[in-house]
């Protein structure tokens, strides 16, 4: 037996001396340079009595190291799970306790306040920064320089993904070495990457699309990478020159936009830009035409299932669709009650099968069975139609969820944080267009009969307990919200309402 994932995305790399990684400073690091890093993290992560199946989970900064861990993982049969930088304390308690993990490794400046949550779930804990420093790496300098791969089979975890849930618990994704692997394949095939391809990396290395779509999709193509720890204009601006292509959601995209140095001569060398993880507005695509002269890719995925769809390399890239589904997988579009398929251009909800589907939700069976069909097919709560000539079109979502600047925020669990807050009878949260983020958070409450809502107090206990991308960015009192004769709340009304609150105020 092998192990796949290293077979395909490391093993022809070994003592190569090709550039994987451009650093900011201009410095680089080449293949064989970062697989003997793994290797001796893979040594460290087995000294510290890590073994095949153990969860590590990681909240630190991207850094090349950072990466090396998540090599190391793959090649020790460990599953990797990683961690937004934004999560509090008290969010990182659930995701560590709820995965058992035997490893937390976090950044040294959070060192202390994080020794009691992985006290409490029984981890042991180490550091590692931005700059490549701490314990972890203290470990690392002192192991050897060969490490034999562990043997993995296709179904095999190789990473543990949280992705937050209608009922307000994030549900950990079962991603294994076939998911990760074939969707790697079908995306350097689509999007015909090479050796000679440098992309522009300056997504976070915590969520799919940074980690797999981009990281993995260049270590199979054996392109190298401009490795930026996160998305800041000037340098983005001062790099592409040196880039070849570049994965964004659309976010990176009005940015560029909005800068009038993004130009047609400064993109003129590029190959391919790709959009995803959000919506991409019709309008966006088409200003990015008209200004630099390039049709971006957009494509279309979710953390369960990596890359589904995407639009044609060759051929019309149609704004406002997400193209077609990705070799090896299919989709189809169904009646959200029914689950019957639903003709050509009927709007449904999209299920989805494939290579590239998930395990299932980590200790969540009946989530899972939810969700995930017997025979295969994925429910994944879009509500998209097909058209004629099989492109598909995201039309809304079936389920209550925000996306700002590509992470997902869901109402429900900023709802039942508001709720528990003092003077707080209920609320909404709902999202409304953001000129920077796309969406943003709007939370509407409706104080305790008598009380006046201490909203000083609520921010700060948002600052506490919600990553910052969750915390509402308007807020507003009302003495009733919009109900139905049900009684449920008419988010439809709430969204109408709140529709203009970013376009009058910087967000
Ligand atoms: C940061 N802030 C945000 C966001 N990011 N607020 C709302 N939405 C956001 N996305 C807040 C911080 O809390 C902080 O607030 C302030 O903005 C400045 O923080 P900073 O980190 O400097 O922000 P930034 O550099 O401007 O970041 C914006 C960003 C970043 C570049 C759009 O969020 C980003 O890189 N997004 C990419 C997300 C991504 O990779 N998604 C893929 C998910 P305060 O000052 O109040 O503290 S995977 C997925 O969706 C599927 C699989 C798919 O299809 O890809
Ligand atoms: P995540 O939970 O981060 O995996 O986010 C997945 C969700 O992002 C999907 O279910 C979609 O709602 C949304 N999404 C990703 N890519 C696109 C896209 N190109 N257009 C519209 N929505 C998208």
């Amino acid at each position: 037996m092998t192990n796949p994932l290293y077979d395909a995305l490391f093993a022809p790399h070994e003592g190569q001396d090709t550039v994987f990684l451009h650093l900011p400073d201009g410095s680089t690091v080449t293949h064989a340079g970062f697989l003997l890093k793994a290797r001796q993290t893979a040594n460290a992560l087995t000294a510290f009595g890590v073994a095949p199946g153990d969860r590590v989970a990681v909240h630190v900064e991207k850094s090349p190291e950072a990466l090396a861990l998540y090599a190391a993982c793959i090649m020790s049969g460990v599953v990797f799970l990683p961690l937004n930088t934004a999560y509090t304390a008290k969010e990182l308690d659930y995701f560590v306790g709820d995965s058992g993990a035997a490893l937390f490794v976090c950044d040294p400046a959070e060192a202390e306040a994080m020794a009691p949550i992985a006290g409490a779930a029984g981890a042991r804990l180490l550091t590692l920064g931005g700059d490549g420093s701490g314990s972890l790496t203290d470990a690392v300098a002192g192991q050897g320089d060969d490490f034999a791969p562990v043997a993995r089979g296709e179904d095999d975890l190789a990473a543990l993904l949280y992705t937050s849930g209608t009922t307000g618990r994030s549900k950990g994704a079962m991603l294994t070495q076939r998911n990760l692997l074939s969707n790697a394949r079908a995306l350097v095939e689509c999007w015909r990457f090479t050796e000679r391809d440098v992309l522009l990396h300056a997504l976070p290395i915590f969520h799919s699309h940074g980690l797999f779509v981009a990281t993995n999709v260049m270590l199979l193509a054996g392109g190298a990478m401009i490795f930026l720890p996160k998305f800041d204009l000037e340098t983005v601006l001062a790099k592409l020159p040196m880039a070849t292509t570049m994965m964004g959601v659309p976010t990176f995209y009005t940015r560029l936009l909005d800068d009038p140095r993004f130009d047609r001569d400064l993109t003129a060398h590029m190959r391919l830009f790709i959009s995803g993880s959000a919506p991409l507005l019709a309008e966006t695509h088409r200003q990015f035409e008209a200004r630099t002269g390039h049709r971006i890719l957009e494509r279309y995925g979710m953390t369960e299932t990596s890359m589904n769809t995407s639009n044609p390399y060759d051929g019309d890239r149609r704004a406002g669709t997400v193209g077609f589904p990705l070799p090896g997988v299919e989709v189809r579009v169904c009646d959200p009650e029914t689950r019957a398929e639903l003709p050509v251009g009927e709007t449904g909800m999209l299920h989805v099968r494939g290579p590239n589907v998930f395990k299932g939700y980590w200790q969540m069976p009946e989530k899972t069975r939810e969700e995930l069909q017997e025979d295969g097919w994925f429910l994944t709560g879009d509500l998209a139609k097909i058209d004629g000539d099989g492109y598909v079109t995201i039309v809304g979502r079936g389920k209550d969820l925000i996306i700002s600047g590509g992470y997902n925020i869901y109402p429900k669990e900023i709802e039942l944080f508001l709720d528990a807050q003092p003077g707080v009878k209920e609320s909404a949260v709902i999202g409304a267009p953001h000129p920077d983020f796309g969406e943003s958070v709007v939370a509407v409450l409706v104080p305790e009969a008598g009380t006046e809502i201490d909203l000083a107090a609520i921010e700060a206990a948002a600052r506490a307990d919600l990553a910052g991308f969750k915390r509402p960015r308007h807020v507003a009192v009302v003495d009733a919200l919009p109900r139905n004769t049900m009684g449920k709340v008419q988010k439809a009304e709430l969204r109408k309402t709140y529709e203009g609150v970013f376009r009058q105020k910087a967000g």
